[in-house]
């Protein structure tokens, strides 16, 4: 089978950041004033009075502290509270594809390549901003790839999933050099008026040089040894978002077309499921738990990815071990386990074993084994 390799990973930060205070500051003055504006229905009754969110909680139940994003001022708006961003042209790149190609240009500087040696583009994410043309197609045509491009959606999994598919196209011949990039505006879709999930999300955006062994010059490469992906249907994790909302006379506004979930319900059915996921791979590639050096796991809560770690090697879990990136970024969807990657990994020694893992909606599951060369 030809060897595949990572030669490269490419990391783009947004240019603002909402701290936990910021966003409670404006999220308690939205309470404020919806609970003024409706004081009569709540005085009869009718409606339940809103109530205000703290950074306490937020750190304690998620372990996030801050977050990037592309926009924070139509955010922190208490008479808005969701970004405000510019129409742009058919001939500007759109949103998407500019940060996209940001991350790119970095992954292939790390691996050593140009645009020109890519001969295939995979924008795997879990928001697409349009139909078509695909994004992929056109982050394609800006950094002079050849070859193909599509786009593809498999929420918080969805650089896994794509993983596994530049790794089967090299395998098959279809491609030489893959590059997959997964842009997160989950701003756009992140519902900031719900004090269950409203600092949950942060935006960002990375890339990945997936080529065959034989091609890669860059001095780090990592083998993949093995992919593995799975899905089992849940309602816990949902966004009815979608193309037949005109059709169904539907407020595009309403609370189901934004991100919402069961929280909790989510966190107990999905540890389970995720730590069984990593451990039947490691077992299928003769390899216990404990001969991983690395979980870089999805970033979406601390104490999730502590109890996946603890269920499979048995010990405490330090940072050494899965590295967190949440505190800094948020939960970045599919980007999250590939940030853990791209920043921590470089003091890892030749033939140390790492597994890159995400899980969410879907549900979804999927995991890349990887070895130093
Ligand atoms: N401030 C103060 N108190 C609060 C707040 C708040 N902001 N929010 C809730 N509370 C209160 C609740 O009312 C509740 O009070 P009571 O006990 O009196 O009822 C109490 O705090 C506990 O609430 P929860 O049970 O909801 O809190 P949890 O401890 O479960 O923590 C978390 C909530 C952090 C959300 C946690 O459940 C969690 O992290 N779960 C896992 C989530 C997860 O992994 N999700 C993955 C989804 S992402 C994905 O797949 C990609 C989708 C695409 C994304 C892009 C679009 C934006």
């Amino acid at each position: 089978m030809t060897a595949v390799v990572i030669s490269g990973t490419g990391l783009y930060q947004p240019p603002f950041t909402i701290t936990n205070a910021e966003l409670v500051e404006s999220f308690n003055a939205y309470v404020d004033q919806f609970n003024a504006e409706h004081a009569a229905e709540i005085e009869a009754g009718t409606l339940a009075a809103l109530s205000h969110s703290s950074v306490e909680f937020i750190e304690k139940a998620s372990g996030i502290k801050q977050r990037y994003v592309m926009e924070k001022t139509g955010i922190l708006d208490p008479k808005r509270m969701y970004p405000r961003f510019q129409e742009r042209s058919d001939e500007q790149l759109s949103m998407l594809a500019e940060i996209g190609v940001e991350a790119a240009k970095k992954a292939l500087a790390a691996a050593g390549k140009t645009g020109a040696d890519v001969d295939a583009v995979i924008c795997s994410c879990s928001n697409l901003q349009r139909a078509y043309p695909a994004i992929a197609i056109e982050i394609q045509n800006a950094i002079g790839a050849k070859g193909f491009g599509y786009d593809m959606n498999v929420a918080c999994s969805a650089a896994t999933f794509g993983l596994e598919q530049a790794v089967n196209a090299i395998r098959a011949g279809s491609a030489s050099c893959v590059l997959v990039i997964n842009p997160e505006i989950t701003s756009g879709h992140q519902e900031w008026k719900d004090r269950d999930c409203h600092f949950i999300f942060g935006d960002v955006a990375t890339a990945t040089v997936v080529e065959r062994a034989d091609t890669a010059t860059s001095a780090e490469q990592w083998e993949v040894l093995g992919t593995k992906l799975a899905t089992q249907f849940s309602n816990n994790i949902r966004n009815n978002f979608g193309y037949l909302n005109r059709s169904e006379d539907s407020d595009p506004k309403a609370r189901d077309k934004t991100f919402r979930q069961e929280g909790r319900k989510v966190f107990k059915e999905v540890v389970p499921i995720a730590a069984a996921h990593i451990e039947s791979q490691l077992a299928a590639l003769g390899l216990e738990p404990t001969a991983a050096r690395r979980f870089w796991l999805h970033q979406a809560n601390l104490a999730m990815n502590q109890f996946i770690v603890k269920k499979l090697i048995g010990a405490e879990v330090t940072p050494e071990i899965a590295p967190l990136i949440l505190d800094e970024f948020a939960n970045t969807s599919s980007a999250g386990s590939i940030i853990a990657f791209h920043k921590y990994r470089a003091d890892l020694a030749k033939g140390d074993v790492g597994v890159i893992c995400s899980f969410g909606a879907g549900y979804s599951v999927g995991s890349v084994v990887v070895r130093k060369r």
